[in-house]
């Protein structure tokens, strides 16, 4: 496609104005690769996002914990559906996103590289990731791409019923007995670290930054957004009586927002690249359901073309 300058300047203008892009609107092809890109790695996150907690339905502790665990998993894969639709919106095609995935060539959030050992990590994921998940998707509810912001102000309603259910169940362990106290400890340490990386790279390592934010789609840097989550958690961590494994960390009265100490960027980009704990696992069960959702697939498109000829 001709992209012509008459074009682009209207598109220019609208992204100046703080109109919303819509399906229908003449877009840069680069502003549209650089949504499915990022659209399609958030909806991978959300399906491979299932896969730790997911691990956990059968064993949560209480009838309860497991009917608001099935629930919030369920909501994930809504979240999901929601996005895979937002990138066919910009032409592309949710079978070929998912072979994408299953093949390596498309990414999903690091985050979901790390194990879930014990119950705490389910109620950490709740608590942590949702929370990490929605300091940054707010900022994507103002994106410029519309059906992407829309999706993200239900995503958002949802993400923070999970971040509480996550604390709620969090301060049941802190504030239960020695052992479990201990165990929620243990969980914030192994996933204190990981969460901080859900933001990306730092601002000077992020190559989509400067493009994505001129182009209205990020609102807010990786470090900026990383900088946020660490002001409204540590003081979340201390109400439980638990400590943020960072010796450096301290509160700066001058700034008003926390230091913290240097993130292990070498285990970022090797959980990215695929060497994390879990990387060969999650992609295997996600290939498993694929080949062996196939027939569900055929079956429905079968039928729907005997539907569309008899119609
Ligand atoms: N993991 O230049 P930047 C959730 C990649 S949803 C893996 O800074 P960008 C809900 C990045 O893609 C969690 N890869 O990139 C839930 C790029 O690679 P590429 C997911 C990462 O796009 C909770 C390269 O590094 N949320 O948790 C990561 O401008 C509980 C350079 O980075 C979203 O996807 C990473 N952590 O900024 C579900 C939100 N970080 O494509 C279940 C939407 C960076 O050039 C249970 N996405 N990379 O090859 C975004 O806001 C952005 O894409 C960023 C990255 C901020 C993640």
């Amino acid at each position: 496609m001709v992209e012509s300058a008459e074009q682009q300047a209207k598109f220019d203008q609208t992204i100046a104005a703080e109109i919303s892009i819509e399906p229908r609107d003449w877009m840069p092809e680069a502003y549209r690769k650089t949504l499915i890109r990022q659209i399609g790695q958030h909806a991978h996150s959300e399906v491979v996002g299932m896969l730790p907690e997911g691990n956990w339905i059968t064993r949560a502790p209480t009838l309860r914990r497991k009917a608001v665990l099935l629930a919030k998993v369920q909501d994930e894969a809504g979240h999901a559906l929601y996005l895979y639709s937002a990138a066919e919106t910009l032409g592309a095609d949710r079978n070929d996103m998912v072979e994408k995935l299953i093949d390596g060539k498309m990414k999903y959030s690091s985050i979901f590289n790390y194990p879930t050992l014990s119950w705490a990590d389910v109620a950490a994921i709740g608590w942590l990731v949702d929370g990490a998940a929605i300091v940054n998707q707010v900022a994507l509810c103002r994106a410029s791409y519309g059906p992407y912001a829309r999706a993200m102000v239900r995503v958002c309603k949802e993400e923070s019923f999970h971040q509480r259910q996550g604390f709620e169940a969090m301060m049941a362990l802190a504030g239960g007995t020695k052992a479990q106290k201990q165990m929620a400890q243990d969980s914030v340490n192994r996933f204190w670290w990981p969460v901080l990386t859900m933001f990306g790279p730092c601002d000077d390592d992020s190559p989509n930054s400067a493009q994505s934010m001129a182009w209205n789609i990020k609102r807010f840097s990786n470090d900026e957004l990383r900088q946020k989550f660490v002001d409204n958690t540590v003081p979340q961590v201390e109400a439980l009586g638990l400590t943020v494994p960072d010796p450096d960390l301290k509160w700066n009265e001058e700034t008003g927002h926390y230091e913290f100490g240097e993130i292990n960027w070498d285990e970022f980009y090797a959980v990215v690249a695929g060497q994390g704990p879990c990387n060969h696992e999650r992609i295997a069960a996600r290939r498993k359901a694929w080949e062996e959702g196939r027939w569900v697939r055929e079956a429905a498109s079968a039928y729907a073309a005997r539907r569309q000829q008899a119609a």
